[in-house]
């Protein structure tokens, strides 16, 4: 087979991807590993940016997002029985984000590339790229007894933290920043009114909890879990009693309980790796860099990823100028570290760390009450969370 561009992974990053050169004209093909049921299983992202919410509708995918999504103009953040909220609106100059889930998103983007005769492989075994720092690389995948050899002219690195894009650039050139949080986030998704139309960020000494959404009827709700608790360990009963406890008395009264549809545990990492481009292939979303979720910034990152690769995509095809492809490394990279500080200062200010000494736990307290006594503060808190601009 033969295409301009050939694209591993099929989740948001490169599904997007695929569809926004697709509608300039450029030819694409997606590998994924997995199924499609199997990429749609997984709960992931709540939250998204204004950024990342126009690009799907430049991608012709944003008229479900635009009639289901909720429009989020603060969030809350519960300490010492108390909430405090942080008018997002206010205080980024009248952005918002948008609540609608990354399944939804996947789906959309399926929907499109199936509408437009888009071409997703699944199942796609063994995924290789090849001769990267040539002018003619090719990928291979293996389906069944058969392998199968794909030419283009680029390849984009779209799979994720555990793909294959990443691991095939050579070690002397990679250089990978990582930090291991010692703690992950038990969450759990039910089929029961949201406690709060807002999020509620909560800091507790039992450890960080967090009431998120999906819809008025389909809530998502995290604690945070020490590495070596496991999910058969937490009961629905218990998953339940224990988020109550980190919640203040006026939210956990509200708190109606129901049976878990998904409970998963996620360890937290900071990662980046650099540079973002070898030879013809370009790494874009967590194959390239991770964040912990306190900020909902992955998939946001991921998105500024997508939207600087197609442009520079479209001037090479259509203006063959090269420019944006040689600097989007070093261009993603600087919006991606951006991203990195503000998801581990969200991280640091409202977990609990096992290792804390008490001089640490005051630095807490007082970033915690300068953030509520300083508008500069909760500016800077605003502006990060409706997404840095592109
Ligand atoms: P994905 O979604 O991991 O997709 C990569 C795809 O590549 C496939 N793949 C391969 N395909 C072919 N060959 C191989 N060798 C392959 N290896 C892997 C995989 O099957 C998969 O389909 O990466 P992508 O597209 O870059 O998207 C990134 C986002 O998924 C991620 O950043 C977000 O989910 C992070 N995140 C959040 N981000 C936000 O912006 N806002 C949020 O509110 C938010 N909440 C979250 C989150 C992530 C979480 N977890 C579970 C880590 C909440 C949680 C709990
Ligand atoms: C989610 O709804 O899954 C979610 C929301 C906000 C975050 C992380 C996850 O910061």
């Amino acid at each position: 087979m033969k295409t301009q561009v050939c694209i591993i992974g099929g989740g948001p990053s490169g599904l997007m991807l695929s569809q926004l050169l697709h509608l300039k004209g450029i030819d694409n093909i997606v590998l994924e590993k997995h199924s499609r049921e199997y990429v749609l299983s997984r709960i992931r992202a709540g939250v998204l940016e204004h950024g990342f919410a126009k690009l799907m509708r430049e991608a012709q995918c944003g008229e479900r997002m635009d009639r289901e999504g909720e429009i989020h103009e603060g969030f809350f953040i519960a300490h010492q029985g108390r909430l405090n909220r942080v008018d997002l609106h206010r205080f980024s100059g009248g952005n918002s984000v948008v609540v609608y889930g990354q399944t939804e998103i996947t789906r959309d983007l399926y929907d499109a590339r199936d509408r437009m005769k888009g071409v997703v492989i699944h199942n796609a075994e063994d995924v290789q790229p090849h001769e990267l720092t040539s002018d003619r690389p090719y990928v291979t995948y293996r389906q069944g007894d058969d392998i199968v050899r794909i030419d283009c002219d680029f390849v984009i690195g779209a799979d994720g933290f555990h793909g294959v894009s990443r691991k095939s650039i050579p070690k002397t050139v990679l250089k990978e920043y990582e930090k291991v949080y010692p703690f992950g986030w038990l969450g759990v998704l039910s089929r029961t009114k949201p406690v709060s139309p807002e999020l509620i960020y909560a800091k507790h000494d039992r450890g960080f909890a967090l009431c998120s959404l999906r819809s008025q009827v389909l809530s998502r709700y995290y604690i945070q879990v020490p590495l070596t608790d496991t999910v058969e360990q937490w009961s629905d009963d218990a998953f339940w009693a224990e988020l109550k406890r980190r919640l203040p008395d006026e939210v956990s009264q509200q708190m109606i309980t129901g049976p878990s549809i998904e409970k998963s545990i996620a360890p937290l990492r900071s990662f980046v790796a650099e540079p973002m481009r070898y030879g013809q292939l370009f790494l874009a979303g967590d194959a390239a860099h991770i964040v912990p979720p306190t900020g909902a910034r992955g998939l946001n990152s991921a998105a500024s990823d997508i939207y600087y690769l197609y442009h520079a995509l479209v001037a090479h095809y259509q203006q063959k100028d090269s420019s944006g492809l040689d600097n989007y490394s070093a261009k993603a990279l600087a919006r991606v570290w951006k991203a990195q500080r503000f998801s581990w200062w969200m991280t640091s200010l409202l977990h609990t760390f096992p290792e804390a000494i008490d001089y640490d736990k005051k630095l807490q307290e007082v970033d915690l009450a300068y953030l509520f006594s300083s508008e500069a503060a909760q500016s800077s808190l605003a502006e990060n969370y409706v997404g840095l601009p592109f």
